[in-house]
């Protein structure tokens, strides 16, 4: 099924009854299948008929994404390999992947909530999706694939990069939904510039654009260059992949699905649950996953939750656009300092492109925060004394907006690498 009105625009107590009765079944298959968290259960003295609802989750003891390498690759899977048709796997930045296994049930569970998420966005049957997430080991390919395809729009499984194909096909197949992440979506815009194509060349309609934090500010300037209406879709391998929540067309928070995964904002440093609209730290329960079920991930992904009934009718609650993660912080003399603040700022500036590097030192004991950034070409000129007003410039506006001095580098246009997938925005020099 893909439009759900029952599960979409449940109320409140039906809700929570679906999700009480697929947690308790959880539980149950989790604590006679694994024994690592059988073991963090039995530490603090719980047995699964102690879990009788969803009121009762917050008993439960936290996963981390440690908790999936320790066990790694297989141990953390609830059915025997045979049972399991497909895994993928996340990079991280240190040591081993986390690596999820998918039954096929999964896999079906996974493209309903995919298509029920673009359905959301307004793509529809008729559409033209061309897919650049990578396909792979990365759960964004294939996970909206799969989506898509089962809410019977037309795939183009062209994958990341390659992007003088991408704009070709965009062309000649009249591409109406794209799909990729938002850095990728301004360089595409960049180069469509650079090829003289308009967006009224173009057929987009729809950008389902997630795997990385992005801002307001972006998202109107993406919508503004590429000429359609930018989507927020969010997800993460452990819990699935793309399609645990997405925006409706009415672009206010992404809404969860819920009666899957069953979200908990916390505090990121005592861990103790927090109030429905307080920012803190997402935390998930898988409560439908065959493979790889997971009880109180912690994502590390900063937002808020709002229960509200959306403008659309649906009742499905809504996650604010991630404000950056609790370990992607930056603290810079105490300070604590999002890259998706500094983008703001960078957004706001007519001189400036979106495309940054940040680079935090170390000398003696003081930290020390550089960012590069590009200038636009029009800007860009051979005279040091108008460089070096706009340097003072953006150096100000980061001051008093963050509160701290940064040393600003300007470079020229398309110097900063450009990846297909997920932008790197931060270089950590320093040995914490
Ligand atoms: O990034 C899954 C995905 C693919 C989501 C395509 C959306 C579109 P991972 O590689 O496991 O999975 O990375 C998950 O990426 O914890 C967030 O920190 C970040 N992330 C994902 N979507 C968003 C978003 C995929 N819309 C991690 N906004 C998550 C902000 C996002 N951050």
């Amino acid at each position: 099924m893909i439009w759900n009105e029952r599960i979409e625009c449940a109320s409140r107590e039906e809700m929570k009854a679906i999700q009480s009765e697929r947690l308790v079944d959880t539980v149950k298959r989790i604590y006679h299948n694994i024994p690592s968290y059988r073991k963090k259960m039995q530490e603090v003295g719980l047995v699964p008929d102690d879990i009788r609802s969803v009121d009762d989750l917050s008993k439960l003891p936290f996963t981390t994404k440690q908790d999936l390498r320790d066990n790694y690759p297989f141990g953390m899977f609830t059915v025997p390999m045979s049972e399991i048709v497909r895994v993928h796997a996340s990079s991280g930045t240190t040591g081993k992947p986390t690596v999820v296994g998918y039954t096929r049930k999964d896999l079906n569970t996974w493209a309903e909530v995919v298509s029920r998420t673009l359905c959301m966005a307004g793509v529809h049957r008729n559409d033209m999706v061309q897919i650049a997430y990578g396909y792979g080991l990365f759960t964004g390919g294939l996970g909206l694939h799969y989506g898509c395809e089962n809410l019977g729009a037309s795939v183009i499984p062209i994958s990341g990069g390659n992007t003088q194909k991408q704009l070709q096909l965009m062309q000649d197949f009249g591409t109406s939904v794209i799909a990729c992440t938002p850095s990728y979506a301004l360089f595409l815009a960049e180069a469509m510039a650079d090829a003289g194509i308009k967006t009224e060349d173009l057929n987009l309609r729809v950008g389902i654009f997630g795997a990385e934090p992005w801002t307001e500010e972006m998202r109107r300037e993406i919508e503004n260059k590429l000429g359609l209406k930018a989507i927020d879709i969010y997800g993460l391998s452990e819990v699935i992949g793309p399609g645990v929540s997405c925006e409706c067309e009415d672009q206010c928070g992404m809404h969860v699905n819920e009666d899957h995964f069953i979200p908990e904002i916390i505090h990121p440093e005592t861990l103790e649950p927090l109030p429905a609209g307080e920012i803190g730290e997402l935390v998930f329960t898988t409560v439908t996953k065959e493979g790889i079920p997971i009880i109180r991930y912690r994502t590390r992904d900063l937002t808020r939750l709002n229960y509200e009934k959306c403008s659309c009718g649906r009742t499905l609650v809504r996650m604010e656009k991630c404000k950056g993660r609790s370990d992607d912080m930056l603290i810079i003399r105490g300070v604590n300092v999002f890259p998706s603040q500094i983008e703001s700022v960078l957004l706001e500036m007519s001189e400036t492109e979106p495309h940054y590097l940040l680079i935090v030192e170390r000398e003696g004991n003081l930290d020390s925060l550089k960012l590069m950034v590009e200038v636009q070409e029009q800007f860009f000129s051979d005279e040091v004394k108008q460089l070096e007003v706009l340097r003072k410039k953006i150096t100000h506006n980061i001051q008093s907006t963050l509160g701290i001095s940064v040393n600003v580098k300007l470079v020229e246009p398309k110097t900063i690498e450009r990846t297909a997938g997920k932008a790197k925005r931060v270089i950590d020099n320093r040995k914490l």
